[in-house]
């Protein structure tokens, strides 16, 4: 099969299970985590995570579960960031952000139902069988991603630290908290779940940390792009268009170099890789 309809194939499967996971409820409640969630995402993390699993030889139903709790702990960074207390956005994936159509308290109630939810959908999820012990390890490495150490903590030194206080030590930093944490951990519980040995799980996380940190050069050169002058912590602020995209291609390299070594044979990982090269709409 070609390496785009196998990524669409798990881009379906994705969505029809986190619609049977926000299917259960009537309510207002739920209508604000639909709305957030479902139509619209490019689930790359989810991607990442089947991916680098199925690499490995898990089956996609035994990784769909962790797959969904990624999406739905990325689903919930973004209704709250684009609250008007942080960084007060009023559309998302063309449509009004969560806020704008639920109102502020929703909205930060419904980021909180995500992120409580990711965990449970985890918590319910089976272990590989014979093996708890990959299930534990994929919940620590997600958890720890979206936590005080990872996430969280990136966009506190977001919120925390003025535009000239960053140089590049600091800018990767967080960066790697903020949006790398989640994207390395996607890929490497995928890795986790179906038990790579160590030398695979380790050229995963090489693989997972450059793509994270290009992401958000790729994002912050779309930014550049499209809007003004950034906001907060940017790196075409700090390393300037040509910087930024060396960088980017750099992390890109980075990347695939770390799939060849480890051997790992996965021709979804390394397209994943070239859609956020700087040859691909930057
Ligand atoms: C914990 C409130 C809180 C925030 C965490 C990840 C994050 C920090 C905020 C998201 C805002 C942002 C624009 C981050 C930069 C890169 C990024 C994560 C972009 C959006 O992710 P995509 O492109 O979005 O995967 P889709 O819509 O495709 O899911």
């Amino acid at each position: 099969m070609d390496v785009r309809d196998t990524l669409e194939g798990m881009r379906r499967d994705v969505d029809a299970e986190l619609g049977q996971l926000l299917a259960c409820g009537g309510s207002r409640l739920f209508e604000a985590l639909r709305y957030a969630v479902l139509g619209g995402g490019k689930r790359f993390r989810p991607l990442l995570l089947l991916s680098a699993g199925e690499a490995f030889g898990a089956g996609r139903a035994l990784l769909l579960p962790y797959a969904c709790a990624v999406e739905l702990i990325h689903n919930f960074s973004l209704v709250h960031d684009d609250l008007p207390s942080l960084d007060n956005d009023d559309f998302r994936r063309g449509k009004p952000s969560c806020h704008k159509a639920f109102g502020e308290g929703p909205a930060v109630l419904a980021g909180d139902g995500l992120l409580a939810l990711a965990f449970e959908v985890i918590a319910r999820a089976p272990s590989p069988a014979g093996h708890t012990e990959r299930k534990d390890a994929a919940l620590r490495e997600i958890a720890a991603a979206a936590g005080v150490r990872g996430m969280i903590e990136g966009q506190w030194m977001d919120i925390s630290l003025r535009a000239g206080e960053a140089d590049e030590r600091v800018f990767t930093d967080l960066v790697r908290k903020k949006t790398g944490a989640l994207i390395r951990a996607s890929a490497a519980a995928g890795a986790l779940i179906a038990g790579a040995p160590a030398d695979g799980l380790a050229a995963v996380e090489r693989y997972g940390d450059a793509v994270g940190l290009a992401f958000q050069l790729r994002d912050d050169l779309a930014d550049a792009a499209q809007s003004g002058p950034p906001s907060g912590i940017d790196a075409v602020a700090l390393f300037g268009r040509d910087g930024t995209r060396a960088r980017l291609e750099r992390c890109v390299s980075e990347a695939v170099a770390a799939l060849d070594a480890g051997k790992v044979a996965s021709p979804e990982l390394r397209y994943l890789t070239r859609e956020i090269g700087p040859g691909s709409g930057t």
